[in-house]
């Protein structure tokens, strides 16, 4: 294609072309790429049929049957929802109309927060796009549909290899009627660090213009300085900033007193003050007990003017529970999760809420037999993600005693498994209360969370007490992620650091107490481009520059194995993680009504230099690839 573009060019043609040519014409050299997606897709399942998927124990592909699909009419047209009054009227009167409700709104969380708790936020865009149109169909009446944030935009790129972009954009046209919801992490926005400023505009003007109507946003601190600003953007956007407080503690142990009722009461005002359409509550551990809940939401009532939405993990099996007084106490909308993707680390089930507030004015108006229906869906394709399943059997009380998020739990185990602490496990829970207890009694959730959790990891792992740290704490490495903290690059603290061990840590480095967002360089947007425009060889989107800008390392391997083995958010999720069987036929629908048939026919044996050929049939014609078996 190279030689086609320059040698058809006139001026080529003509040779009336110098040393600068390639310098005035650039866009002939911007090659088209080699329309060669079957190769690509073969390489790529032949070499997770050998070798399996990064991450996961290489295992047989399971066998489970096709997801049951609700019933639904296609041809009747999408039933209108409160996207349209957000659209039409704008978020203040979208919050009249919230208000103005009796009964309890919804918003579901299946296609984020449940399964970044219970299945390491591994579900596929695919799975997700094939239910999103029946979900609008079935569940016009929810308030919003949480679909987008927290980790689920890392993760896409990390370890499924697709754009989050792409994931929001085909789920934004299969479902116009219900309010998109995503989960902010203020000046974090998707990541684990404070960003420049004007990325955080960037990141949030981009993300309302792709689809996303409600943001939670929340500060890993409750610290309203560093919230202000995601506020002020999402405002200028005319979307709707849900300002979240994190609940931690227990307002009702008078023993704990460094949270209590007035200190939300206060942080409540403070949002609403700061611009703030709706406050969240974010119990991201579900520690919040039901009389707390009651008295916290009856207090909030009477001090604030904006709705309230209320977010808890079942984690300890009180979930229903504490939404019931929760409802009493006048919440406006909280925060539930299809019934077979719901319970445990996830969010409490709307199946069950709904039953349980029968015989209750406020009684969530939405139609059980949709949410039964869906729910078929999801629990059968849960069993693609199995391997991925935390492994909690049941409700954990003793949340309420280590107070670790839904969403890091698993993660922590896999991370306490990998440096060898699987056995040790329990230790890691209370040595995580215990490091808690020691920086001050601290908000725990991404990414300040991910501190705590290093900081007991490390602990343990060097079998570390807390006099050890005050007394040799001189001579001890202490992690990175706890230096940061410590400096101030996670934001203050609520009543500051402790300053012993802030001492003892930053051994001489000096804090910072403004908001990192000042001392942070903006994005060069403009070079930006030129950098990604040359390493990628193609059109860069704004997308790609603000998820650059984001991490810089997990996009670049994100394109790299794009450009190795192709989109591969179009095969099914099995294929996808576990590569063919032998003899097995499948079908992988590349674009609109183009579809390739692959049949896996055999494996040769292992060579010399351990590679072997796999032997496929592609629409009927034998192709071979060579992979080298790392077994
Ligand atoms: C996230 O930030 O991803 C969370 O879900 C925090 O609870
Ligand atoms: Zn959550």
């Amino acid at each position: 294609p190279f030689l086609e573009n320059v040698i058809q060019h006139s001026q080529f043609l003509s040779g009336e072309y110098d040393t600068t040519f390639i310098d005035r014409s650039p866009e002939l050299f911007v090659f088209p790429k080699r329309k060669d997606r079957g190769t690509k897709m073969l390489s790529y399942i032949a070499q997770t049929s050998i070798n399996g998927f990064e991450g996961l124990d290489k295992k047989k592909k399971p066998v489970v049957n096709r997801p049951r699909m609700p019933k639904v009419k296609y041809s009747e047209p999408i039933p209108e929802g409160t996207k349209q009054i957000l659209d039409k009227d704008g978020p203040e009167k979208l919050m009249e109309w919230v208000k103005a409700q009796n009964e309890v709104l919804l918003t579901d969380t299946t296609f984020r927060d449940a399964h970044q708790s219970l299945l390491a936020t591994r579900l596929r865009s695919k799975d997700l796009i094939n239910i999103a149109e029946p979900t609008s169909r079935l569940l016009p009446e929810l308030f919003s549909v949480e679909m987008w944030g927290g980790a689920t935009f890392d993760v896409s790129y990390r370890f499924l290899k697709e754009d989050p972009w792409e994931r929001l954009l085909k789920l934004r046209e299969k479902m116009p009627n219900v309010l998109f919801q995503m989960l902010l992490r203020a000046s974090n926005a998707v990541g684990y660090k404070n960003y420049p400023d004007n990325l955080i505009k960037e990141f949030v003007e981009k993300s309302s213009n792709a689809g996303i109507d409600v943001f939670r946003i929340f500060d890993s601190l409750n610290w309203v300085d560093g919230m202000k600003l995601a506020i002020e953007s999402v405002r200028e956007n005319d979307k709707v900033a849900e300002a979240a407080m994190c609940y931690t503690g227990d307002i009702l142990d008078p023993s704990r007193p460094k949270y209590d009722l007035n200190y939300y009461k206060n942080l409540a005002k403070e949002l609403e003050a700061a611009g703030a359409h709706m406050l969240g509550i974010k119990d991201m551990a579900g520690l919040m007990k039901p009389e707390a809940a009651y008295q916290l939401i009856s207090t909030l009532k009477e001090s604030i003017d904006i709705p309230i939405h209320l977010h808890t993990h079942d984690t300890s099996g009180n979930g229903i529970f504490t939404y019931a007084r929760a409802v009493e106490a006048g919440v406006d909308v909280v925060d539930v999760s299809t019934g077979t993707m719901a319970g445990l680390t996830s969010q409490p089930s709307a199946n069950s809420l709904y039953y349980a507030l029968e015989g209750n004015e406020r009684k969530p108006d939405v139609n059980i037999r949709s949410y039964e229906e869906l729910g078929h869906y999801w629990e059968d394709v849960r069993k693609y993600y199995f391997d991925f399943e935390s492994g909690m059997m049941s409700p954990h009380s003793e949340v309420y005693e280590h107070e670790m998020p839904g969403g890091q739990y698993s993660n922590l185990q896999q991370q306490a498994k990998a440096v060898g602490l699987g056995e040790r496990w329990d230790e890691v829970k209370t040595m995580y209360r215990r490091v808690n207890d020691m920086f001050g009694d601290i908000v725990k959730v991404t990414p300040s969370s991910k501190v705590v959790g290093d900081m007991a990891l490390y602990m343990v792992q060097n079998n570390l007490t807390e006099d050890d740290v005050y007394e040799r704490g001189e001579s001890i490495d202490f992690p990175d992620s706890v230096i940061e903290f410590f400096q101030g690059y996670l934001g203050q603290p609520y009543q500051g650091f402790p300053q012993e061990l802030q001492r003892i840590i930053l051994k001489g480095r000096e804090p910072i107490t403004v908001r990192p967002g000042e001392l942070l360089e903006p994005v060069d947007f403009k070079e930006l481009r030129d950098t990604l425009f040359h390493s990628l060889d193609r059109q860069v989107t704004s997308f790609d520059m603000i998820a650059y800008a984001l991490y810089p390392k997990v996009f670049m391997d994100y394109h790299k194995f794009y450009e190795q083995y192709g989109d591969l958010s179009v095969l099914d999720t099995l294929t996808f993680f576990y590569g063919m069987r032998l003899g097995e036929e499948i079908e992988i629908e590349i674009e609109q009504g183009k579809t390739l048939i692959v049949k896996l026919v055999s494996v040769g044996e292992a060579q010399i230099d351990a590679t072997r050929t796999v032997y496929f049939e592609l629409n009927g014609q034998p192709r071979e690839v060579v992979v080298k078996d790392e077994s």
